[in-house]
């Protein structure tokens, strides 16, 4: 039986939080063994927003490295720059002739974003769910491993596969989110009512904290004062770090609520970041690990562009031919 595929890509943007691990990277190793899947680092998403380009060079290569070091086989999977395959710009130009304004005008990421860089509102910022839409139906992705924020940005997607396919006939495949239970929207520990950022320095875990920050962060999280450790709407700083707890260990809101009903508050707080600090550990000592080898870093770096530009190449090429661009020779 043919495998289904799985695309997703993070941006390039920081170091990844414990949301986007949460949301979507654990999601990511789950699924190698059951499907084609294809994973990008998003460089050129990253330009959205202005950078200095030594340090975006840097963490674009670090989170290349940590896609591996969280236990991506480049064996089995297709690991690689969004920017080494230049496919992606050509077809979400294409694209882009195909979605309208006012479709691009109801995304919440642009309000925000716009809203948080108010002083650079740049074209990309507004078209960035296309390139997405790109990303994604060049390689005909069944599934996207997501966290609940990029829900918008699939819909979207398949809004402009369905137009292009019943314009220019049966092209793209139409994917579907999938999107975890527990971990789909972690959100800020000091503004438990805004989702965690890899670009937010306060309250935000990161993948290469050490143990006694990831400590200090999580006792310092904004709770509430009565202490009862359970999951509900009027708690939001007691249900995010249950929420946490629950997709570290793979577990049930119910089963973390009994876990934890005889304990207070402290000793929740320890409890959920001795968690967290064993969940990346692991992923922190390989990544000191593969730093190490560049060479051997340099070549996956290649290899992932070609096999991903294998695939994009041909799709591309049918896309031309259905709109109606001459084929060079
Ligand atoms: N807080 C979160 N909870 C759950 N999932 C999350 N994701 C992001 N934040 C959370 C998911 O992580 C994947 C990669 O995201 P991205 O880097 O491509 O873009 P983003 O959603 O804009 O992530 P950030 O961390 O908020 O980046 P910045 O600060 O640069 O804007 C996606 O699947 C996303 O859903």
């Amino acid at each position: 039986m043919e495998r289904k595929i799985v695309y997703s890509a993070i941006q390039a943007s920081g170091i990844p939080s414990l949301g986007n691990y949460l949301g979507a990277l654990k999601n990511w190793s789950k699924m190698q063994d059951n499907y084609d899947c294809i994973f990008s680092v998003a460089d050129l998403h990253s330009l959205t927003v202005r950078r200095e380009p030594a340090l975006l060079k840097k963490i674009s290569r670090n989170m290349f490295l940590l896609l591996l070091a969280m236990g991506l086989d480049p064996q089995k999977n297709i690991i690689y720059f969004q920017s080494h395959v230049h496919e992606h710009c050509t077809l979400a130009w294409i694209l882009n002739c195909c979605t309208y304004m006012g479709e691009l005008n109801r995304m919440t990421q642009f309000k925000d974003k716009s809203q948080k860089h108010s002083d650079n509102i740049n074209a990309g910022l507004f078209t960035y769910p296309v390139l997405m839409a790109a990303d994604i139906l060049l390689y005909d992705a069944d599934f996207v491993p997501i966290g609940a924020d990029q829900k918008q940005h699939i819909e979207i997607c398949r809004d402009i596969a369905q137009r292009f396919n019943k314009i220019y006939g049966d092209t793209f495949k139409l994917p579907e989110p999938i999107i975890n239970k527990n971990g789909a929207r972690i959100m800020n520990l000091q503004q438990p009512d805004k989702k965690m950022s890899k670009s937010e320095t306060s309250g935000t875990i990161f993948l290469f904290d050490e143990p006694n920050e990831i400590m200090n962060k999580v006792k310092r999280a904004v709770t509430d004062s009565d202490n009862k450790i359970i999951y509900s709407q009027d708690k939001p700083g007691i249900s995010n770090l249950l929420n946490i707890y629950c997709s570290a260990k793979n577990i049930s809101i119910e089963q973390a609520q009994n876990f934890f009903a005889d304990k207070n508050y402290g000793q929740f707080k320890t409890i959920v970041a001795q968690a967290i600090i064993e969940l990346i550990d692991p992923i922190q000592k390989k990544y000191k690990e593969l730093a190490q080898n560049k060479d051997y870093i340099d070549k996956l770096i290649k290899i992932g562009m070609e096999k991903a530009s294998n695939i994009a190449y041909k799709k591309l090429d049918k896309v031309k031919r259905k709109v109606g661009l001459v084929k060079h020779l």
